[in-house]
């Protein structure tokens, strides 16, 4: 436990080594942006993130406060969604007329999964960068959407899948029948006589026949991975991405961004390929920075920390924080406390370092990739509370992947994680409801119409949490501070702002708990998820299942 005194001066210690770090390692990386990779790297104050410092004392005072300015998103697969249109496959327009229910959660910001022209399901193998899948409408419709997100203050990112396209696109159709195409080189094509490298960076043999060649597909022999090294892809990938941004879009999620060059097990993790998708990403940061100031990137870097943080420099504002995603779902399953705060506090550290004080956590329960938080916790909607209640007292974005504020169940295939969105308390659904496949999943009460009603649901916990964070600046931008309270089943944690701190404190089991806090450190209790907190003095008792936070006692 803490001493308040011996909390404050630590904290201004290490906020100026940090500050005095930070405009060490700021010279570096502008001394080095000009070699960092292909030559085609961001010219110094072109970088624009969420929080860009635009000189060395705004990067010293974000430094010191090491905050994350976040918002709440939420992940939408437009085929499950909303139909607007009454062919059972959600379409873009339905998100439109849902955009209501999204922000009555709080949802700040929504992560639409591939809309571009496909021939699959899912759409992460693209026809063309530049059309909307006409089962989801149309550009115009794509428009309206982002006209009307925006008036309600939500901002929209979509998934822009570079590594790869569909082998049904055009570019590859070409290359594939003619081996002097200029789109011969978009794609990496070799002999099929020739040794190849069998170690995919995914697990199995990438390469694929075509023919007498054979092409790269590091996913799927109907995703070929194309070639970044060939100027004219990269300058394609960026003339999509601008294409996006002047539609409307806030930013993307980029899949796969560390098998841009990541192609093999063997290769992945050295220095050069990590320096090449830095070097990428940079150049494609610059140029989305320089047609919107702020777009947000967000990269899928499935990896621990230590990989995401080079991605932070000049290129991404966030990376998925993977590592968390279990960490979180074990506790809440186990009952304990996930004991996160040390290793955040030091892992944010290493991302204000490479970030320059731009980064932004990103955090997460479940995705389109994973089974369901739901399914994970074995349908108990305390489990699920608590695992929801942490990821929304942390810092960074959270992201609630669709259907996961309502608890919907859903376990791999792929399919059966992506299921149709639950509106209604029946199972055959009503106006709207998506029905492109059958729900294997389905759960009586985990739909919208009921939670809507029951001030005690899953969906009512999750309005509320967020609403705490748009209250609470602590809780919405502040770092995090380990605070230690002998107790397995408690997790507690200090979030902090330049001028303010909080605690966090989440009984993660079914039993009423009471726990000694440092005296004279808090004074009362700020919100609570369940009647029946109570601090007195020092001593807070905790109900089952149950999370406060603690105002900080201030002179
Ligand atoms: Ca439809
Ligand atoms: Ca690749």
């Amino acid at each position: 436990m803490r001493v308040k005194g011996t909390y404050a001066r630590a904290w201004i210690g290490a906020a100026l080594s940090a500050a005095l770090l930070l405009a060490a390692v700021g010279c570096t990386s502008d001394n080095s942006a000009g070699n960092a990779g292909n030559g085609n790297q961001a010219s110094d104050g072109a970088y624009a993130g969420n929080k860009t410092p635009t000189n060395g004392q705004a990067a010293v005072q974000t430094a010191a406060v090491d905050e994350q300015p976040s918002s709440v998103y939420y992940e939408i697969f437009v085929r499950s969604f909303y139909d607007a249109n009454g062919d059972g496959i959600g379409d873009l327009n339905g998100v439109t007329q849902k955009l209501d229910y999204l922000k009555d959660l709080g949802v700040e910001g929504i992560w639409l999964m591939p809309i571009n022209a496909s021939p699959s399901y899912h759409g992460y193998d693209v026809t063309d960068y530049y059309g909307v899948n006409s089962e989801y409408g149309t550009i115009d419709d794509m428009k309206k959407m982002l006209d009307e997100a925006h008036k309600r203050g939500i901002k929209v990112i979509m998934d822009l899948v570079v590594n790869h396209t569909s082998k049904e696109h055009p570019w590859f159709k070409e290359a594939a029948a003619d081996p002097n195409s200029k789109y011969r080189n978009w794609y990496t094509f070799k002999d099929a006589s020739e040794p190849l490298p069998g170690d995919g960076a995914t697990g199995g043999n990438p390469w694929h026949a075509a023919g007498s060649y054979k092409y790269l597909g590091v996913f799927w022999e109907g995703m070929p991975d194309l070639n970044f090294d060939e100027p004219a892809v990269r300058a394609e990938m960026i003339k999509a991405g601008q294409f996006w941004l002047d539609q409307g879009l806030d930013g993307f999620r980029l899949d796969a961004a560390k098998h841009i060059y990541g192609d093999f097990k063997s290769s992945i993790n050295t220095p050069d390929i990590q320096k090449k998708n830095q070097a990428w990403w940079q150049e494609f940061r610059a140029a989305m920075s320089g047609k919107k100031k702020d777009a947000y990137l967000i990269g899928e870097v499935w990896d621990s920390p230590v990989i995401v943080a080079p991605y932070l420099d000049r290129a991404l504002d966030s990376g998925f924080n993977f590592d968390l995603s279990t960490k979180l779902l074990s506790a809440a399953d186990d009952e304990t406390n996930p004991d996160v705060a040390f290793s955040l506090d030091r892992v944010y550290g290493m991302y204000e370092k490479s970030s320059g004080g731009t980064f932004v956590d990103a955090t997460f329960l479940g995705n389109h990739d994973l089974n369901r938080a739901m399914s994970v916790l074995l349908g108990n909607v305390d489990h699920a509370k608590m695992a929801a209640a942490l990821q929304l007292t942390l810092p960074g974005n959270p992201f609630i992947y669709y259907g996961e504020e309502i608890g919907m169940q859903g376990m791999k295939p792929d399919e059966a994680i992506r299921e149709p969105m639950p509106w209604y308390a029946s199972k055959e659904g009503g106006e709207g409801q998506t029905k492109w496949e059958a729900s294997r999943y389905w759960k009586e009460g985990a739909n919208v119409e009921e939670q809507l009603k029951d001030e005690n649901s899953l969906l009512a916990f999750y309005k509320e949490l967020i609403a705490w964070r748009k209250e609470l600046p602590t809780l919405r931008n502040g770092g995090i501070k380990e605070y230690k309270i002998d107790n397995p089943q408690i997790g507690s944690y200090l979030r902090v702002t330049a001028d303010d701190q909080a605690l966090v404190v989440h009984n993660m089991g079914g039993a009423e708990q009471t726990v000694q806090l440092t005296e004279g450190e808090f004074a009362e209790i700020a919100k609570q998820s369940k009647d029946g907190a109570k601090l007195d003095g020092a001593t807070l008792v905790l109900p089952a299942y149950s999370t406060v936070v603690l105002r900080q006692d201030r002179p």
